[in-house]
């Protein structure tokens, strides 16, 4: 399916990236700048950075569609090799809602280009800290080589403000046979305007086994176990989680443990050499909900069985991502503040 898009009304980069759109030159004649900042996803990784990659938006009044590139993918390329994006910053164009985020990766004539080249994408709201682990922004969208689609639950969505600054960080590899020189992650986001039929509002809640830590770790040799705890400081309602895992994934638990609960065992799919085919979803919303209470220890339990027999170095992350809506909104809306980097260190 070719897409034609009319207007992309703006242009947005930070950093070195938005200046210099030079043609790359060979890989080991790249100036070695490389992320200072320590992100979250990346746990202090240290990247070449890609030149000339963009971010630019298109709004055709009830989609905006962000298209992140042109990113050059080498052939049997490891995200340590590979020259990443510089994060990039997605200025909101709009008060409203954001109800959904369908991801997908294509070339420059429009053609499919396999969802495994990216290793992650994660949006951060610059404006607002994440109301279980305040040292984070919150993170409101992410994926990895699955293209994990977010869809759309009627009746919610989570609130933005004209300005907001969303910051894009974007991890690339290229595991396969084919390079794609020209390739471009475009992410679509219906919305609807604050002008509109309200919505009511939800939070998306990373429950980490690495608790308010860098979510990356080190997954050890064969079976292994690693569990996190965080404190739900509001009560609410989970309306589904899905997960995030890698490689030799097994499954991640959820259980409020001071209810002694389970709340879910996400099983994930992997293919017989152990990559992580899909994670399932779990939803709540059909029974309104499942309530969970101020004051809850939320523990959450990764396992793998890491096949290769060998400690892969921040080779594994254990997160159960949901929607979570507050009991009462204002003290989560509250939490809105001016835009500010994620504390370096
Ligand atoms: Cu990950």
């Amino acid at each position: 399916m070719k897409i034609v898009r009319v207007l992309w009304i703006s242009v947005l980069a930070t950093g070195v990236a938005a200046a210099q759109e030079k043609p790359a030159a060979k890989p080991h004649d790249m100036e070695h700048m490389q992320h200072s900042h320590d992100g979250f996803m990346q746990g202090g990784m240290h990247h070449a950075v890609a030149k000339g990659v963009l971010l630019q938006q298109s709004d055709d009044g009830q989609t905006i569609t962000l298209r992140i590139g042109p990113l050059n993918l080498p052939a049997h390329t490891s995200h340590m090799k590979m020259p990443q994006p510089a994060d990039l910053i997605w200025k909101i164009p709009i008060s409203g809602w954001l109800l959904a985020y369908h991801p997908k990766l294509v070339d420059a004539g429009g053609n499919t280009v396999p969802g495994i080249v990216l290793h992650h994408v994660a949006f951060w709201n610059e404006n607002r800290p994440d109301f279980l682990c305040a040292n984070k922004e919150e993170h409101i969208f992410g994926a990895g080589g699955e293209l994990t689609d977010w869809a759309e639950m009627p009746g919610f969505g989570y609130r933005v403000e004209q300005g907001d600054k969303i910051r894009v960080e974007t991890m690339v590899h290229n595991p396969t046979d084919t390079a794609y020189p020209q390739a471009y992650l475009e992410v679509a986001i219906p919305y609807r305007d604050a002008n509109g039929t309200p919505v009511k509002n939800v939070y998306p809640a990373w429950m980490d086994v690495t608790a308010c830590g860098n979510s990356g770790y080190d997954l050890p040799a064969w079976e292994s176990e690693k569990s996190g705890e965080v404190r739900l400081k509001y009560s609410g309602v989970l309306l589904g989680v899905g997960g995030h895992m890698h490689d030799y994934a097994k499954r991640i638990v959820l259980e409020d443990a001071t209810q002694k609960a389970t709340v879910a065992t996400l099983d994930a799919k992997v293919d017989e050499q152990g990559h992580l085919v899909g994670m399932p979803v779990k939803t709540f919303y059909e029974e309104g909900g499942y309530k969970l209470a101020a004051g809850d220890e939320l523990k959450m339990t990764a396992s793998y069985d890491n096949t290769t027999g060998k400690v892969l170095r921040d080779g594994a992350m254990g997160i159960v991502v949901g929607y979570f809506v507050p009991a009462d909104d204002a003290a989560v809306a509250g939490l809105r503040r001016k835009a500010q980097a994620v504390a370096k260190r």
